[in-house]
């Protein structure tokens, strides 16, 4: 889908002639999976003007929102292919392929935003890594709200999670329903609304935006705020794609996405406040977990973590250790 077209509109217009003036215009197809209202989605609209600004256009970057080019399970592939130029997916979904991509979905690593951000910085250096060896660099990776607990009926320990059809989007939320002895079933974030119009799911765990975005209030009552994590989306450049620009334009590209991680995290905690407030408008209760609740998860949590240890080997080991340490 990479085109590099020779533009003499301009040229010809002025009547300069084809050789001196005729310059090459890039398009990149950028595949993200979240609506276009989604505050990642603008964030990426943002970075895609100032890339188009810094380039005088001549970077032209099209984002496909709403996982209309590829299904969110498809994007990294598809950037690794070539076959996006760029793409945006939820990091955690990709842990059976490499344990320190779940990193940030583990239960009650981090307390804050703060803390998320200390996280990152830890596991960077292996994304990136890992991602290089998969053909594709690390653009940008932002935050989503902290996750809590949405439910059809009151949860007031983790017993009452049992035989709940559970939505899960990482083997980690997988593993937690099952030891809550809950019904796993995977559901994209594009499909949300239907699984719960049509009873496919009756709980879930996702952000404040995720449930404002897709007016779960219309189908769930409660809101648990147990914060059990922070997770990230990571917004990548197929290598080959990014190598073929001019320099000039490569840095524009690294200047851009630095200025959209900053910004990005700055809007995920103003999303955060904002989201919350609309599940109440729209009639959710928002509710402070019971200590037992608490308790329980902060158990399974334990599970989690401790098997996510095992798995991610010596590498896990000094990604925590390097976020104990910088905490
Ligand atoms: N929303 C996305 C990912 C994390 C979040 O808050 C989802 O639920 O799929």
């Amino acid at each position: 889908m990479k085109r590099r077209d020779f533009c003499a509109t301009a040229a010809l217009a002025t009547g300069f002639g084809l050789a001196g003036s005729a310059h090459a215009e890039t398009k990149w197809d950028f595949a993200t999976a979240y609506p276009a209202i989604n505050f990642h989605s603008k964030n990426n609209q943002q970075f895609v003007d100032d890339v188009a600004a810094a380039t005088k256009g001549a970077l032209k970057i099209q984002p496909h929102f709403g996982a209309s080019l590829f299904k969110m399970p498809e994007i990294k592939r598809a950037v690794q292919t070539g076959n996006a130029q760029m793409g945006e997916f939820f990091l955690v979904s990709f842990q059976n392929e490499a344990q320190i991509f779940g990193a940030d979905g583990l239960p009650f690593l981090v307390k804050d935003y703060d803390e998320a951000f200390k996280l990152y910085q830890a596991q960077k250096p292996y994304l990136e890594s890992i991602l290089d060896k998969q053909g594709q660099s690390l653009l940008y990776s932002v935050a989503w709200p902290p996750q809590s607990i949405y439910s059809n009926k009151q949860i007031n320990s983790a017993a009452d999670l049992k035989g709940l059809k559970w939505r899960v989007y990482s083997p980690t939320t997988a593993r937690i329903g099952e030891l809550v002895g809950a019904q796993p079933v995977t559901i994209q974030e594009a499909e949300l609304s239907q699984a719960l119009a049509t009873g496919v799911i009756e709980g879930l765990i996702t952000s404040s935006a995720t449930g404002a975005d897709n007016k779960l209030y219309e189908h769930l009552k409660y809101f648990y705020k147990v914060q059990a994590w922070i997770p990230k989306n990571a917004v990548t450049v197929n290598k080959k794609a990014f190598a073929a620009l001019p320099k000039a334009e490569q840095d524009a590209v690294r200047k851009a996405a630095a200025a959209a991680e900053e910004r990005g995290w700055k809007s995920s905690r103003e999303v955060d406040a904002r989201s919350l407030e609309t599940l109440k408008n729209g009639g959710m209760q928002i509710i402070e977990p019971s200590a037992q609740l608490m308790g329980d998860l902060g158990k399974v949590g334990d599970v989690v973590v401790k098997e996510w240890l095992e798995k991610a080997g010596p590498d896990g080991k000094a990604l925590l250790d390097a976020f104990n340490k910088s905490k």
